[in-house]
């Protein structure tokens, strides 16, 4: 299986094309725009880690090493489609159209932090690993019925493959024909548990054929495969013809959370062979004549200041009513709830 489903790449680890056919596709508008979103990402991610050691931000799931895969993926969105993400998909959300502000206000563990844009169609992070999954058919059956071109995409993790709700949601959308793309990012683990432990099966795109769907299995970490074969699977589900399965090979660089040491279950020399998407983006640049020091510069001092500035809007945001944390459980709040509410007004010398 693992031959049928070789993994699919249009540039290599050195930046050289592999399949020279796109080269018509790609211009340097898409080429800065893939660039401007990786590295805005990056900046992103390695900000709110410093964050949380700092005690400014709550635990946090970094997605380092992920970038091609969620920025070659959120691009071939259009404005109205869904985006179903996981806890560690912001990279996606954020280049979909979340702000960072937000995401950053949801990494502090508050409410603010979940909702989505006025024009976009993102959901909040679903923690329960695979649950999204459903949700993602079910919006694109409401698409379908609707009658419009709009699609959605589901994001999860190698892990979540072997949760019920992954059959559910292929199922139910392969059987109604939805649009929706189930988009996987297969990082090598679940928390400490490693893929092979995880499924017997040798690739997660074979797992299309049982629901009679195409799968594809792509380099992850090559921007232009991880572009073109989703906006692919959109042009297909929206024409009437389904859901598609991607399963994009990357790497988490990180730790699974900041709350986890990686270096307890994972051997130390693992991955240090994989070339980083966005270093593999920059030899590309260079390769074909898309290097340009000055707008480089520019994109990174672009970068750092967008992150700077959500960073104060995070940290400016009126602080959390402790009252919520009682008062969004109930309808009518029991009495067990409400003494304990009080008891811990109490403590807080607020009663
Ligand atoms: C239903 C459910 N079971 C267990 C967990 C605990 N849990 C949190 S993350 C995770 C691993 C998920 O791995 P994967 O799907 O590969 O995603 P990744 O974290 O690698 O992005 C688990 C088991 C959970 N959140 N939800
Ligand atoms: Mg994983």
């Amino acid at each position: 299986m693992e031959q049928s489903y070789p993994i699919k790449r249009i540039v290599d680890d050195e930046g050289f094309f592999v399949d020279a056919s796109f080269d018509k596709q790609i211009d340097e508008q898409l080429v800065q725009e893939l660039y401007y979103h990786m590295l805005r990402i990056r900046t992103f991610d390695r900000k709110a880690i410093n964050l949380q050691r700092q005690g400014r931000l709550g635990t946090y799931a970094p997605f380092e090493g992920q970038e091609a895969a969620q920025v070659g993926s959120a691009l071939a969105l259009n404005a109205n489609d869904w985006v179903f993400p996981t806890y560690r998909d912001h990279g996606a959300t954020i280049t979909f159209g979340k702000s960072m502000a937000t995401t950053f206000l949801y990494w502090n563990g508050r409410v603010e932090g979940c909702k989505a844009p006025a024009d976009r169609n993102v959901f909040p992070p679903a923690v329960p690993i695979a649950t999204q999954l459903p949700h993602a058919a079910g919006a694109a059956w409401a698409e379908k019925k609707r009658g419009t071109p709009n699609a959605a995409i589901a994001y999860f993790g190698d892990g979540a493959t072997s949760e019920g709700d992954f059959h559910e949601g292929l199922n139910f959308a392969s059987v109604f024909k939805v649009p929706v793309v189930f988009f996987n990012q297969n990082n090598g683990y679940a928390i400490s548990v490693p893929i092979e432990k995880q499924m017997n099966s040798a690739t997660i795109a074979q797992k299309s054929v049982a629901y009679g769907i195409p799968g594809f299995r792509i380099d992850g970490n090559d921007c232009f495969a991880v572009y073109f074969t989703t906006k692919e699977a959109f042009d297909n589900a929206r024409c009437g013809n389904g859901p598609t399965l991607i399963e994009a090979v990357t790497w988490r660089k990180g730790a699974h959370t900041t709350a986890d040491d990686p270096s307890k279950y994972r051997p130390a020399q693992q991955g240090k062979d994989i070339v980083d998407p966005l270093t593999r983006l920059e030899l590309f640049m260079k390769n074909y004549g898309y290097w340009n020091e000055e707008w480089i510069q520019a994109t990174q001092e672009k970068t750092t200041r967008e992150v700077e500035v959500a960073v104060e809007e995070m940290e400016k945001f009126p602080p959390p009513n402790v009252e919520d944390v009682f008062n969004h459980v109930y309808a009518e709040m029991p009495a067990q709830l409400a003494e304990q509410k009080e008891a811990y007004l109490a403590h807080l010398g607020r009663q």
